[in-house]
C-alpha cells in the first residue's frame, strides 16, 4: 500500500512529486472497485441459479408418490404410503398361497419394484391325502374325501366291514373335513354323532328326545321313529292332517267308507261311523207313522179314546258325535215350539238315572228348552237323553212331543 507520512524541511518531497503519487493511488483503486463490482455480480448469478434449483426440486417433490397399489383378491395389503422409498407388504387370507413380489418398494423413478402379487387358491389335494381310493374335493382352505365303499373318517381310513354299528338306515357314516388340521365332521339331517366315534351318526330318536317337551308333544297321537326323521300316526278312523301332526276323523259316511244298509242312516262319528235306523215306537193304544227318515208322528185317536191322545203326539229322533271329555256345562240340543197353542209350555228331561247324571233341561226362552250337558263325559260311550214338551191350556192337556238324542262320544278327545 501507499504510505503517506510527514515529512520534515528538505526531506520532503516536492509538489509535483505529491501529485503523481495521488493519481497512481486513484488508478489502483479504480481498478479495485471494478473486480470487486465482478465478483458481486457473480455472486449474485450463483445464488440466482441456486435459488431456482431449489424451486424446481421442491415442485418435483409433490409428485414424488407411486401409482396407488391394490390389494390382491382373497389377500391384503400391508402399509399405505406410496412415496419414494417406502415399501408395501403384501398377505393372503387362509387357504391361499401368495404368488409374486411379497414387498414392493417405491423407486427414485416412481415406479414400484416387483411384480404386482396375486393369491391363489391352495390345492389341499395335491398331497392326496384321501387313502384306500377315495376321492379328494378340494375346497376353500379345506378338503374333504368321499370314500369309496367300506371305508370311512375324515381320510377314508377306518374299515367299516367290521363295524355293526355302521350298518343299517338308523346308521350313517359322517361326513368330516379337514380344517386347519382339524377335522370336524357333520351328519346328514336327523343323525347325530353319538359317543366317541366321530365317524358313525346314529339317527335321533326324536319321539323319544321330545317325549317330554315343554313345546308340546310332536304328534297329537302316537310318535313313530325313523331313520332320519319321525312320523305322527293316528288311531284307526283318523287320518293324519297336512301338518303332519294332528289326527283328522275320517267321514265314511261321505266317503262311502260305510256299511249301512238302505233302510239305515249312516251317522259319521269321531273314529268311526253308526249305522242307526228309525224305528217308531210300540206303545198300546197308540199307532205311529214315519213321516221322515227322523220323526214318527200319532196316527189320529178314535173318539173319546183318552190313553190314544194322552200318548206322544210325535217323536224325533237326533244324533250327536261328540270327543270325549267335552268341557261341560253346553247346550246340546235345543227343542222349539213353532207356535203355542196353549197357555202353558213345559220342557222336561226324561230317561233313567245315566240320563240326568249328564244332562239336565232348562228353558232358554219362552217357546225353547235346550238340553245341557252337565259333566264330561269319558268315551267311547254312546250316551241317550229324551226331552219332551208338553202344552196345557188351564192346566189341561193338549199335546205331547218327544225328541230323543244319541249322543256318541269318542274313544280320543280330538
Ligand atoms: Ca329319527
Ligand atoms: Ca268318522
Amino acid at each position: 500500500m501507499i504510505l503517506i507520512g510527514l515529512c520534515l524541511f528538505q526531506d520532503c518531497p516536492s509538489r509535483q512529486e505529491i501529485q503523481g503519487s495521488l493519481k497512481q493511488v486513484q488508478k489502483l483503486l479504480s481498478a479495485h472497485e471494478a473486480s470487486y463490482l465482478q465478483s458481486l455480480r457473480n455472486l449474485k448469478k450463483k445464488i440466482n441459479l441456486l435459488q431456482s434449483n431449489a424451486g424446481r426440486q421442491a415442485s418435483k417433490a409433490i409428485n414424488s408418490t407411486c401409482m396407488k397399489l391394490d390389494a390382491p383378491v382373497n389377500g391384503r395389503k400391508l402399509g399405505k404410503s406410496h412415496s419414494i422409498g417406502h415399501e408395501v407388504h403384501f398377505l393372503c387370507d387362509p387357504g391361499y398361497e401368495l404368488v409374486g413380489s411379497e414387498s414392493r418398494i417405491c423407486q427414485e423413478n416412481l415406479i414400484w419394484s416387483g411384480q404386482q402379487p396375486t393369491c391363489r387358491d391352495i390345492n389341499e389335494c395335491a398331497s392326496s391325502p384321501c387313502l384306500n381310493g377315495g376321492t379328494c374335493m378340494d375346497e376353500v382352505n379345506q378338503f374333504s374325501c368321499v370314500c369309496a365303499k367300506g371305508w370311512a373318517g375324515a381320510t377314508c381310513q377306518n374299515h367299516t366291514h367290521h363295524r355293526a354299528a355302521t350298518t343299517g338306515p338308523f346308521v350313517r357314516p359322517s361326513r368330516c373335513t379337514i380344517v386347519q388340521g382339524t377335522t370336524h365332521c357333520t351328519c346328514e339331517p336327523g343323525y347325530t354323532i353319538s359317543g366317541r366315534d366321530s365317524n358313525t351318526c346314529t339317527d335321533i330318536d326324536e319321539c323319544e328326545l321330545f317325549h317330554n317337551g315343554q313345546a308340546g308333544r310332536l304328534c297329537l297321537h302316537a310318535c313313530v321313529n325313523t331313520a332320519g326323521g319321525y312320523r305322527c300316526s293316528c288311531p284307526v278312523g283318523y287320518d293324519v292332517t297336512q301338518d303332519g301332526r294332528s289326527c283328522r276323523d275320517i267321514d265314511e259316511c261321505a266317503t262311502r267308507q260305510n256299511n249301512c244298509t238302505n233302510d239305515q242312516m249312516c251317522i259319521n262319528t269321531y273314529g268311526g261311523f253308526q249305522c242307526v235306523r228309525v224305528d217308531c215306537p210300540k206303545i198300546p193304544n197308540a199307532t205311529y207313522v214315519k213321516t221322515s227318515p227322523m220323526r214318527c208322528e200319532r196316527n189320529p185317536c178314535p173318539v173319546d179314546n183318552k190313553a190314544c191322545s194322552q200318548a206322544p203326539n210325535s217323536f224325533s229322533y237326533h244324533y250327536l258325535a261328540v270327543v270325549s271329555n267335552l268341557s261341560a256345562p253346553r247346550v246340546m240340543f235345543r227343542v222349539s215350539a213353532l207356535r203355542q197353542m196353549g197357555d202353558t209350555l213345559r220342557f222336561s228331561l226324561l230317561g233313567g238315572r245315566q240320563a240326568r247324571r249328564h244332562f239336565t233341561v232348562q228353558r232358554s226362552d219362552r217357546l225353547t228348552g235346550q238340553l245341557m250337558l252337565v259333566s264330561p263325559v269319558q268315551g267311547p260311550a254312546t250316551l241317550e237323553a229324551e226331552v219332551e214338551m208338553s202344552e196345557l191350556e188351564r192346566r189341561v192337556h193338549l199335546g205331547k212331543y218327544i225328541t230323543k238324542v244319541t249322543m256318541f262320544v269318542s274313544q280320543y278327545e280330538f
